[in-house]
């Protein structure tokens, strides 16, 4: 079975790579983010006849509609699944000392976004009577750590969300997957996070092995080809390196 799959986010990293694993694995993509030169080369590396981009800010609601119309006027291309996967963090810092304007960015892309594209393909997989929606979760979603306060809150709300779909879902052929990914390199996660610092996106990877991209793209494979009667509701996925830690205390009178 091959299926249309619709990724944001795939200009690098996890997006990039699962578009790879697909179509290698016989299914057809279209993929979204801002960078055009990026997304323009994977298509050559993929072949035009298996990949249609989307180079648009995932927020821009009336340029996604207007575009997927013309990739189906144009290819017959209906989307089976939707690979809800651009996202962002913005600083690790303490929340008293954070940016409201990071805060907001890191809501308006990894939340309204996301469920702005649900709200838009989900009637569509209803009425076709198939779809699967796989959001980007992470562990930051089910483990708190210092500095992670609105990224973390947002993946628990993808989290949260992905169930609630599922809640309402069961009897329509409709699958939800969260996948939960804890550490991992190989993509531009931590460089946007500390802002183009490359030696301190650099030293979170040092002297470990995370998790890869590729990893996560055969992890997304699995789940949506799986059989049908099968729903993955949450994948929660770290590198052997990685653990959850201690609750901490402090302990004033020390
Ligand atoms: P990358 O920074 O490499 O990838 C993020 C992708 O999202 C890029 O293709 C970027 O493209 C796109 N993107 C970001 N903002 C927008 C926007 N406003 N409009 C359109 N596209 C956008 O990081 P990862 O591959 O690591 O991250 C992918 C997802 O995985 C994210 O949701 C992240 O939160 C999640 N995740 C990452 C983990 C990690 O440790 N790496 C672990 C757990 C989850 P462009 O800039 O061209 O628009
Ligand atoms: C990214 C994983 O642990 O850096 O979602 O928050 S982590």
């Amino acid at each position: 079975m091959s299926f249309v799959v619709f990724i944001t986010g795939a200009s690098s990293g996890f997006g990039a790579e699962i578009a790879r694993t697909l179509v290698n694995h016989g299914d057809k993509v279209i993929i979204l983010a801002r960078r055009k030169d990026k997304l323009q080369s994977l298509q050559e590396e993929l072949g035009v006849q298996n990949c249609a981009f989307i180079a648009a800010d995932v927020n821009d609601n009336k340029t996604i509609a207007l575009a997927l119309e013309d990739i189906y006027i144009k290819r017959h291309w209906e989307i089976d699944v939707l690979v809800n996967n651009a996202g962002l963090a913005r600083g690790l810092t303490s929340a008293n000392q954070s940016l409201l304007s990071d805060w907001e960015e890191m809501i308006q892309t990894n939340i309204l976004a996301l469920v702005s594209l649900t709200h838009y393909l989900l009637p569509k997989m209803v009425e076709r009577g198939y779809g699967h929606i796989v959001n980007m979760g992470s562990i930051a979603g089910s483990y708190p750590y210092p500095g992670g306060n609105v990224y973390g809150a947002t993946k628990a709300f993808v989290k949260q969300f992905s169930l609630n779909l599922r809640a309402d879902l069961y009897d329509k052929n409709i699958r939800v997957t969260d996948i939960e990914p804890g550490l991992a390199g190989g993509s531009e996660f931590s460089l946007v996070r500390f802002k183009g610092d490359e030696a301190k996106a650099n030293q979170v990877y040092e002297g470990t092995t995370p998790l890869m991209p590729k990893d996560i793209a055969e992890a997304v494979k699995w789940v949506i080809h799986l059989p049908k009667h099968i729903n993955i509701n949450r994948l929660e996925i770290m590198p052997t390196t990685q653990a959850p830690a201690a609750l901490n205390v402090h302990k004033n009178n020390l």
